[in-house]
């Protein structure tokens, strides 16, 4: 049996019960054997075999007490997967289907992605079993600060630095962000990222993970000699990342015809109402339906897969494996010639199996969606410089970012003689960057 899959099998034995780490951990491995022929010193100094294996995981009691005065307890997370390179670094989730399996394979990708952006990023990830779903905001700021008194002691601005993801945003950082400085008496200038630019926060970090995503894509698509303009554009998700998706879309000419959540979706034959999306979404909170009723012509779908609506190219930008085969032989069958991954490992491994056999350009999320992370990187040498970007500034070291990622990944699929496979070329670039950071810093 090769390394790679006996180590495979060694990662599955030993935290059993945890398929979305098994599947991100399976990805990564199957595609990284070219590796070990060329550099076996890696094998020798079982660089591999650190990396799968987190640095730390805490998992801690968040306790707390709602609107009706009832105690409520929920489970939260941090795993601190890997510091060669940086400071742990990655988001926070609040939904119901957090567990150490989520945490470790968010952590896990995290991990590649930071290496990917070229800045001193380690990797981690955290997040809770709590559902923010239908919560008050005071209920909501209650959760936070439990939260981060179980936290507060294993993060800080040189060790560890939280950021948001689904179900957290600038709200929760900034209830994080203040229980933080009320524990530890210091304003934390860069504890936390995805701050309001009120305490600290980047100009363009709202937008930087959509924008940075379809960045990505028109330049991917630019060398098939291809771009968005007049494309149609299905957007799963209804959150950060797909709303600046379909904003970045449609300046550049494209249209994002669809948008989703956990309910259903909502088709618009003629392009999204981008002002319309974000007053439902960000400012009145609401379901998607709100959007057929303010705006005619549009469709709401109840249930169902977003992949059924034929397009050009495909955003999936709400959760793990919302892509299934099903969906994947859809978007094939109507003729979908690009799929960028906004949300982190969205296909699962049937639908990537089935775009790469059909010749699509295939962008894996950890690419694609590292400009989050990526402003997230810039917003901390804002705060340690004690200064404050215009939005322009951020934007264009964001798109210089997401210009060298494509080339990174490019490159390494070339070298490794499988030019399409963006997948192959994304993980072993992101391996190449932790490995050697490992190899220089010895047996730690
Ligand atoms: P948000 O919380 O802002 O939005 C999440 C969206 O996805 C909502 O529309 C939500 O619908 C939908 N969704 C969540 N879970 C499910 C589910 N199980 N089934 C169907 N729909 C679901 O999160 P973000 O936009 O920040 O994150 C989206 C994805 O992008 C995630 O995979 C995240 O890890 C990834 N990502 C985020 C980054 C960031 O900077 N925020 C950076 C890089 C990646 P509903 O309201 O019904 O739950
Ligand atoms: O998955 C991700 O890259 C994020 N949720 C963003 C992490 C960050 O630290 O900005």
């Amino acid at each position: 049996m090769s390394y790679t899959h006996e180590l495979l099998e060694r990662v599955i034995a030993r935290s059993p019960g945890e398929p979305e780490f098994h599947q991100a951990v399976r990805e990564v491995l199957e595609t990284l054997a070219p590796i070990f022929t060329k550099r076996p010193e890696y094998i020798r100094w079982k660089i591999l075999d650190r990396m799968v294996e987190p640095e730390r995981l805490i998992s801690f009691r968040v306790p707390w007490v709602d609107g009706q005065g009832e105690v409520q307890v929920n489970r939260g997370y941090r795993v601190q997967y890997n510091s060669a390179i940086g400071p742990y670094k990655g988001g926070i989730r609040f939904h119901p289907s957090v567990s150490a399996s989520v945490i470790k394979f968010l952590g896990f990708e995290q991990t590649l992605k930071n290496g990917l952006t070229g800045l001193p990023l380690g990797g981690g990830k955290g997040g809770s079993d709590f559902d923010p779903k239908g919560k008050t905001d005071a209920e909501v700021m209650a959760f936070c600060h439990s939260f981060i008194n179980a936290l507060y002691r294993y993060i800080g601005s040189d060790t560890d630095v939280p950021a948001g993801d689904i179900g957290v945003g600038a709200r929760e950082v900034g209830y994080m962000t203040g229980q933080y400085k009320r524990l530890t008496g210091n304003l934390p200038g860069g504890v936390f990222t995805g701050k309001a630019p009120a305490f600290g926060g980047s100009l363009g970090r709202p937008q930087a993970t959509g924008y940075g995503l379809v960045y990505l894509t028109e330049d991917l698509l630019g060398r098939k000699g291809q771009s968005f303009k007049g494309k149609k554009v299905v957007i799963s998700g209804a959150g950060n990342v797909a709303i600046y998706a379909a904003e970045k879309v449609t300046q550049l000419g494209g249209i994002p015809i669809t948008v989703s959540d956990s309910s259903g979706y909502i088709y618009d034959a003629g392009g999204l109402d981008i002002a319309l999306l974000k007053e439902i979404k960000f400012n009145r909170k609401e379901r998607l339906t709100a959007y057929k009723e303010a705006k005619p012509g549009s469709e709401y779908k109840a249930g169902g897969l977003v992949w059924e609506v034929p397009c050009d190219v495909a955003l999936p930008c709400a959760t793990q494996n919302e892509l299934p085969k099903a969906g994947a032989e859809a978007l094939v069958k109507n003729g979908c010639k690009a799929v960028g991954e906004g949300a982190n490992m969205p296909s699962t491994p049937e639908s990537v199996e089935i775009f790469q056999k059909n010749g699509l350009i295939f962008a894996p999320g950890k690419a694609a969606n590292a400009g989050g992370v990526s402003v997230s990187g810039l917003e901390m040498s804002q705060n340690s410089m004690r200064q404050a970007w215009s939005f322009e500034q951020v934007d264009t070291a964001l798109q210089g970012i997401m210009k060298g990622i494509v080339r990174q990944i490019t490159e390494a699929a070339e070298t490794y003689g499988q030019p399409d496979n963006l997948v192959l070329g994304a993980n072993i670039a992101g391996f190449l960057r932790v490995a050697d950071a490992m190899m220089g810093q010895g047996v730690v």
